[in-house]
């Protein structure tokens, strides 16, 4: 054989193709070193194929484990054009190499079987074939790597119409990337394989389904560590649960940090509903956050009365975080409420027996390794397409709110924890978001509405809602016997957002309720009450692009409002501030969510 003969080794598990490919090799004069199998089908099919022991001059063994792997067939793939590559060649006898064409044991599809072994998962793991498409793809710059059949004919027309039988540099870059895709696309499924083996609920965490029941299969895992950051203490995790764990947990790690005091969220469909820091209750506020009955309430504890109690109705069945170690206090009032799960660095030992009888023994306690910190870079796929972007580790504190833009430059010091609060929960929050807080707490969130005016509206609304359920009218309901804690909750933001149902099966269920049915607010002495709701701050994830979301927030009490700017109406937001007095500071961070 002439020297400058071009060479392929050939070793396919999916002989697809296999034949044409064989027959344009050697109708452009290409010597064929193929594998066992591969070799045997192609030469029972008439074309000239040589077997790899003519290079490497050793036998397959070990049961088929070892076919490729030999420095005859890798230094012939890794050689470079380069004197001293060659001349390591020559020394040992070694031809180069110029095609590899090979694809891999279907791993996938063995271990995807029913009642796959352990040993039949083994044997498919690809080593010798691996190394193939690895090497070929590092030496690309000379070499061609086929590992999928679908390339056999866009390959062969390159070779049919070059004499040289050279390939374009354009074709072996495309197909070498492909090549690296493919080999960690396929380690990928191993580790996937090995982790669900050898470590369940250490990396691994099997869930019952996602987002829905109808979405199987389903779970968590870390692939950069030993083990994930959190361990279930009681119950089973859904999907939804740890996208609120991981959404609220750095929320109240961050809120705690930046105002160095204990903090908590009550997440719904990984939104906070509420998000509090630990500052004492007035007992107005004991009794509207339904803890009048508990006695020494820690600062966690008040933390989460806060959080909880913002908006009870969307509360229900909440997914708590806190952060800090649970003490009895707190625990006892979760044990009270509707709720999912929570997460916490710790828990006091009757805090988690407290705890742990919840939903008959199937509360999701989760606790998080505080110190664990993600990877700066996120990836996740929707729709087969995977995106990453840095993740955002935007730090909010009281010096984030040093641009002030309004003529009243007058920020209190309870004004910057609140808008601390508030842009950290917005920050956790699905956009576009506005938020109002006050007294170290979410009063009032708008979520994942597409119009900032709705979300400002929504928010306002509800921050309404919080200041109403203080009127002593309400403070003075006198509910009927046996009714349970949602059910006032219920009624009571029946009455708050004027939505007293008037007539039929509505009304009856509603005024079953009290004892005494309440004389509902008249227009003015809503309008009364309101007024007197002040010093609220509020937040915005994006620019207000008109002046009507502050002349809402003014209706709410709102005195100092933080927001980025760069909208073209900037000018006429901040006057609409200046026109009610109204501390107006630029957050120069933009934070949408989702
Ligand atoms: O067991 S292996 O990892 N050891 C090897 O040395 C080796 N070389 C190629 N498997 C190896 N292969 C794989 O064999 C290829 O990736 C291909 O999937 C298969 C082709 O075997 P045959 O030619 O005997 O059908």
């Amino acid at each position: 054989m002439s020297e400058h003969q071009k060479t392929a080794i050939v070793s396919v598990y999916d002989k697809t193709g296999l034949l044409d490919l064989a027959k344009g090799l050697v109708e452009n004069n290409v010597r064929i070193l193929a594998s066992g199998g591969t070799a045997q089908f192609i030469r029972e099919s008439g074309f000239p194929v040589e077997d790899v022991s003519t290079i490497t001059h050793a036998p397959e063994m070990l049961g088929g484990r070892v076919k490729t792997l030999h420095p005859a067939i890798h230094g012939g793939i890794l050689a470079r054009n380069m004197e001293s590559d060659e001349q390591d060649l020559k020394e040992q006898g070694i031809e180069k190499v110029d095609f590899v064409v090979c694809n891999l044991y279907p791993f996938k599809e063995t271990v995807g079987k029913i009642g796959v072994t352990m040993d039949e998962a083994v044997e498919e793991i690809d080593i010798g074939g691996v190394t193939l498409i690895r090497a070929a793809a590092k030496n690309h710059c000379r070499v061609t790597i086929l590992s999928d059949p679908e390339d056999y004919a866009v390959f062969l027309n390159e070779l049919y119409e070059n004499t040289q039988g050279e390939i374009s540099t354009e074709l072996r870059n495309k197909l070498a990337l492909k090549a690296f895709e493919h080999t960690a696309e396929y380690d990928s499924v191993i580790a996937d394989f090995f982790r669900k083996q050898y470590s369940e609920d250490v990396a691994q965490l099997p869930l019952r389904y996602g987002c829905n029941p109808h979405q199987k299969p389903a779970q968590a895992f870390i692939a950069d560590r030993d083990e994930l950051p959190i361990k279930v203490l009681c119950g089973v995790p859904g999907y939804i649960n740890l996208l609120d764990a991981f959404n609220s947990w750095p929320l109240v790690k961050e809120v705690s940090a930046s105002l160095n005091l204990p903090a908590a969220a009550s997440f719904k469909h990984v939104s906070p509903a509420g998000v509090a820091v630990g500052l004492p209750l007035t007992d107005v506020e004991k009794h509207i956050y339904f803890v009048s009955d508990v006695d020494d309430l820690s600062p966690l504890a008040c933390a989460y009365a806060r959080a909880r109690g913002a908006d009870r109705m969307s509360s229900f069945g909440d997914f708590i975080a806190l952060s800090n170690r649970v003490d009895v206090c707190t625990a006892k009032i979760i044990a009270k409420e509707v709720s999912d799960g929570v997460v916490a660095p710790g828990y006091e030992p009757e805090a988690l027996e407290i705890l742990s009888k919840k939903k008959n023994g199937k509360y999701c306690i989760l606790q998080i390794d505080p110190n664990y910190v993600p990877e700066p870079i996120e990836t996740r796929q929707v729709f087969g397409i995977s995106l990453q972007e840095k993740r955002n580790d935007a730090i909010i504190n009281k010096s984030s709110f040093k641009e002030v833009v309004s003529k009243n430059k007058d920020l209190t010091d309870q004004a910057m924890i609140d808008l601390t609060v508030a842009t950290l929960a917005l920050k956790y929050t699905q956009s576009n978001s506005v938020c109002y807080a006050r007294n170290g707490m979410v009063i009032g969130l708008g979520a994942g509405q597409q119009s900032r005016i709705h979300c400002t509206r929504l928010a306002g609304d509800k921050a309404d809602n919080w200041w109403l359920r203080q009127h002593p009218r309400v403070l003075a309901f006198q509910w009927a016997k046996g009714v349970k804690r949602p059910e006032k909750s219920n009624a009571i933001d029946l009455y708050v957002s004027n939505q007293i149902p008037e007539d039929g099966p509505e009304k009856a269920e509603y005024e079953s309720k009290f004892e005494a049915v309440p004389t509902p607010l008249t227009k003015s002495e809503r309008k009364d009450w309101l007024s007197k709701l002040n010093n609220v701050s509020m937040s915005s994830d994006a620019f207000f692009p008109f002046p009507d979301n502050v002349y809402r927030a003014a209706r709410s009490g709102v005195k100092y409002i933080a927001a980025p700017t760069g909208s073209v109406m900037d000018k006429a937001v901040i006057g609409a501030a200046d026109s009610f007095d109204i501390v107006y500071v630029e957050n120069p961070i933009r934070l949408f969510h989702h």
